[in-house]
Formats: structure tokens, sequence, C-alpha cells
């Protein structure tokens, strides 16, 4: 029996480690605390696992890593028998995946669903966590581990009117479970990013009228998704021990693809046209490794976004809308670039419109129409494809309280502040899972996951083996970590653009670049490096 289950004085349940969240991180996580021994409790506002694939039900969701590779690579016998059926799974597919690893792995009776955890506060003298549940209850936890996701807290727009909508009004990020039909509506689209670029061809085959409203022109490669093959998937399977390895230690992103070994301004224009043209032909993110500098020389980069801006022009029969769909605003790749699939082609169908609202923003949403420079833009539904408060958005939906009852959201109040992403400094035993300051959502999210949750649960056990009882980042060694983030940002082009990286789409969020640039192999040896050291950087008692 864990310590803190045998301790009756305390509260009426106790764990070694409370989790937040079911999502990929918190399954795994969940996985490892048992085998571990300790015991755990995870808490989940969904009713379902899955995470993000609980709740980005909209139409055309997929994911824009290869299935192949946004898989788990824990467990041999999972990624060898388990079908992926298309080379980027669509989100029901993956939904069901995350279902199919709670049950083979049997992490369900220790998930606690539609459960949100509203307050978590340290408390000095017992050295443990109160953590307090939306259902009135409070738990204590040794450790309380934070899976809650970098992309889980929808957000809708703050715009005038918009609750007066007479119609339905959907939000990506927050899709309905039972079919929404389209059939015969006309639809309103508000947001350009690739939850838009994703689900507007599929709003478009079923709807009367789609009109898309466009703040931001987004850079976007096809994704030329495809059935998988047997043969494929057998390639793959036997090729998992070295694709993996290249996956974790070399790959800046953590996808395994073939890195280039030269910059765009090394090859004339009808090389670096030639190379563009082949990964634009192979679709998919790894367009952005045709050289090794887009993103980090201007020159180089306007190469790449030139090539785009021509092929959304070769693509949009429309003059006007051709050139109002070109990005210009950002470098390419600044932003997340998008993987379609005809969202170009798409603004070629009669019943679909473009409407800018860079220009002249939205006045205001009425009972049944969007106005945009005094004109109304009637529409039936609206889909809000507004995307999210990244990254901080959902920790700082819990009221977090460490040494001294400082919270956390006073504490990132300036923007997020940890070492490696994992901690952050005077809150003790609370680790995070790809949070600021870590890789993250610049890579593949379940190889950085797998990390971070392998890295915790080795850290707990080199803990209990040594009697020890808290662990906390050093504020000397954090200050000097979310330097070196910000110095690695600043040799890049990406805080050049007003992206959620940086905060930037929620009014009033500090703008930091959150992620860690670094890449995931260097970002690793520096958390075992860090972990050989006896974990230097952090103090342990
Ligand atoms: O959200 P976004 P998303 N008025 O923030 C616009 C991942 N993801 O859900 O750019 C008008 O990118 C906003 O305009 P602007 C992926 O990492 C992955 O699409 O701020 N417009 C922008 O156009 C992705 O990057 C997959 O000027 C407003 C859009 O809404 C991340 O999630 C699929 C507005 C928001 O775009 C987020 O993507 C989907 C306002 N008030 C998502 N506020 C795959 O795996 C915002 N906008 C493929």
């Amino acid at each position: 029996m864990s310590s803190a289950q045998s301790n009756p004085a305390r509260a009426a349940e106790a764990y070694d480690v409370v989790v937040v969240g079911a999502g990929f991180a918190g399954l795994y996580m969940l996985h490892r605390l048992r085998g571990l021994g300790f015991s755990a409790r995870v808490y989940e506002q969904g009713g379902g696992v899955g995470g993000t694939w609980y709740w980005n039900r909209y139409p055309g969701a997929r994911c824009d890593v290869e299935s192949m590779q946004y898989s788990y690579s824990f467990s041999e016998e999972l990624q060898q028998e388990w079908d992926w059926s298309e080379r980027y799974a669509p989100q029901p597919e993956i939904l069901k995946y995350a279902n199919h690893v709670a049950d083979r792995f049997d992490l369900r009776r220790d998930i606690q669903f539609n459960t949100r955890v509203e307050r978590a506060a340290f408390d000095e003298c017992a050295t443990c966590w109160s953590v307090t549940t939306s259902d009135g209850k409070t738990v204590e936890a040794k450790f309380v581990v934070l899976a809650t996701g970098c992309l889980s807290n929808a957000r809708k727009p703050e715009i005038k009117g918009l609750e007066s909508f007479k119609g339905p009004v959907y939000h990506t990020g927050n899709w309905p479970h039972e079919e929404v039909d389209f059939t015969g509506l006309r639809v309103g689209l508000i947001g350009t990013g690739s939850s838009s670029i994703q689900s507007a061809p599929i709003i478009a085959e079923q709807a009367r009228h789609l009109t898309v409203f466009q703040r931001t022109a987004n850079f976007s490669v096809p994704a030329r998704n495809a059935a998988l093959m047997h043969e494929e998937r057998s390639a793959f399977r036997k090729n998992y021990p070295e694709i993996r390895r290249f996956a974790r230690e070399v790959a800046r992103n953590g996808i395994y693809t073939e890195q280039p070994d030269r910059g765009a301004l090394d090859d004339n224009d009808d090389v670096r046209r030639a190379k563009y043209s082949a990964r634009w032909g192979r679709g998919g993110l790894t367009f952005m490794y045709a050289y090794n500098n887009l993103g980090l020389d201007r020159a180089a980069n306007d190469t790449a976004a030139d090539f785009v801006r021509g092929k959304i022009a070769e693509i949009v029969k429309d003059p006007d809308t051709a050139k109002l769909l070109q990005p210009n605003s950002h470098p390419i790749g600044t932003k997340r670039i998008c993987v379609d699939t005809d969202y170009f082609a798409t603004f070629n169908r009669p019943n679909v419109s473009l409407v800018d609202i860079k220009t002249n923003p939205i006045q205001e949403i009425t009972a049944n129409a969007v106005r945009v420079a005094g004109k109304d833009h009637e529409v039936d539904a609206l889909v809000l494809a507004t995307g999210f408060d990244a990254m901080t958005g959902s920790v700082a939906r819990i009221d977090i309280l460490g040494r001294g009852g400082q919270t956390l959201n006073q504490k990132w109040a300036e923007g997020p502040k940890t070492l490696l992403g994992l901690m952050s400094a005077g809150f003790p035993n609370l680790f995070i899972i790809t949070g600021p300051g870590s890789p993250s959502v610049l890579s593949n999210m379940i190889v950085s996951i797998e990390q971070h949750v392998d890295w915790i649960a080795e850290c707990l056990t080199h803990m209990r083996m040594r009697g020890l009882t808290t662990i906390e980042a050093s504020g000397e060694a954090e200050e000097k970590w979310v330097a070196h983030v910000n110095e690695v940002a600043e040799g890049t082009l990406y805080p050049q653009a007003n992206s959620w990286y940086m905060g930037a789409n929620i009014p009033g969020k500090p703008r930091i670049f959150m992620p860690y640039i670094g890449g995931v192999g260097v970002y690793r040896r520096i958390c075992d490096e860090v972990a050989a050291k006896g974990y230097e950087g952090f103090v342990m008692e």
C-alpha cells in the first residue's frame, strides 16, 4: 500500500498522485504510475477519454501528423497490432484508439469522468496537495500532474452581438456529440486556422452557402491523405525501432523524415522550385523541411512563402479571392502551418464566399447576419473556428495555490515561468506535461508526452527510493531556463508572427514565445542530463 493511502488521519481519500486530464498524456501517466505501484486518481472534465480528440469533433477533423507516427510507442504489442486506416487518422479513429488504450490497459477504473479539478492548494506542513473537484470533494495527493493539454481551452471571440444570434453557434474545439447537419443552411465560418481549413471543404459540400470570414490569411499545404495499405503499415512496423529512435533523438519536431542539409539560398531558383514541388506533391507538415533555414532566415523563408502564394494563385480561379487568400503578414511556418484537403479549391465553388475582416473587422453579429462594412451577410448557423487560449489557458482555469498561498496565475501574470516546462518554482510536487518551456506544441505531441511522462515516472521512483518527499524547481535554475527559451526563440523568425505560440490571439495575454524551440532531441538530452546529475536545478528534500 502506498504511504498516502496508509495515513487514515488525513482526508478520506488520499493518493500518491492526482492526474488532471485523461487525454493522451493523462492515460499514459496513469499507466506508468500503476506499473510502478503508485496510487493514482485521474479527473477528467469530459465524459470520456481522448482529450483533444474527445472535444474536437468538427467536420473534417484529423491529425496533421501521420497516424503511424502519431501513436504511442510504449507498448510494442500495441504499435504492432493497431491498424490505422489512413495516412492521417480522422478524429473518430483517434478517439477509438484512445478508448482502446484505456480498455487494453484497464485504465478506466482510476478515472473519474465529468469532473473538473477546480482548485489545488499545497499544504506546506503536510507537504501534500489538497485537490478540490467540481463534485465538491477534496482529496489529498503527494503529487499533482497537470495533463490538461495545450489546446484545450476553446476561445469564443468577443464580437458585439454574438449572443443575439438566433441560429446555432458552434465552436470547433467544443463540437456537439450528435451529428450536425448543415444541409440547406447558410453557414458563417469565422477564423482561418487549422480547424477552419479542415472543416471548410466539408461544410461547403453540405451547406447551401458557406461564408468564410478571414482576418489573417494562412499558409496551408496539401495533406495528400490516402488509405494506408497493408504493405505501408508493415514497412513502418518493421522499422519502428529506428523510426521511434529518430523521432525521439534526432528530429527537431519528433517526426521521422529526412533532414535537410542545406539552406534555401544554397540552391538556384530551378532546383529550389523542384524541391518545393516535390514536397508539395508528397504533402504534409514536412514541407517546412525542404531546407534547414526556413525558420531562421527571412530571405530563405520568403522563397517558400512565395512558392505557396504561387500555388494559391494557380488553384483559386478568381484573382481577387486568390489575392486575399495569399498570406503576407507573417513568415511561413511561424504560425502553425496548416495541412488541408482541397481548402483553396473550395473557394472555386459557387456556394462559397470569402469576406475580408482584416480591412473591415466584423461590426456586429445580428439575429441572422454578420455585419461587415455596413453589409449584412445573412447566415443560419455560425461556426467559430477561433482557436484556444493555448498552453496556459487550461492551467489558468484551475485555482492553483503554491507556497505562501501564491497562485500560479499570479506568478505567471507576466508570462509562464517553468524549469524545463516541467515544474514552476514555488509549486512543489506539481508537474506539468508538455507545459510552456518545453517543445510541446512544436512537436509530435505523443513523442513529447511520452518523454515527459517517463521523466516524471523516473523522478518519482528516484524520490521514493531515497525517501524524499518534495521536489521543486529552484528559482535560479528556472530564471536561467526561461532566459534560454527566450534566447533560442529570438534567434528564429517565430516571434515575428501574431500567433497563439506568442499568446497574441488572446487580448491582454503577455506576448511571450511559450514553447521551447531547441528541438525534441536536444531537449531530451538536457532533461536526461539534469536527471543524471541528481535532478540538477531542482531542490529535493
Ligand atoms: O485556431 P487558430 P485553430 N475575429 O488559433 C481567427 C491545432 N490543430 O483551432 O489569425 C475574427 O489557429 C484567427 O485570426 P488571426 C494546431 O496546432 C491541429 O484553427 O488571430 N477572427 C484565426 O484565423 C492549430 O494551430 C489540427 O487574425 C478571429 C482563427 O480564428 C491549433 O490547433 C487541427 C477572432 C483561429 O485559428 C489551433 O487551430 C486543428 C476574432 N475575434 C487544430 N479570434 C490538426 O492536427 C480569432 N480569430 C490538423
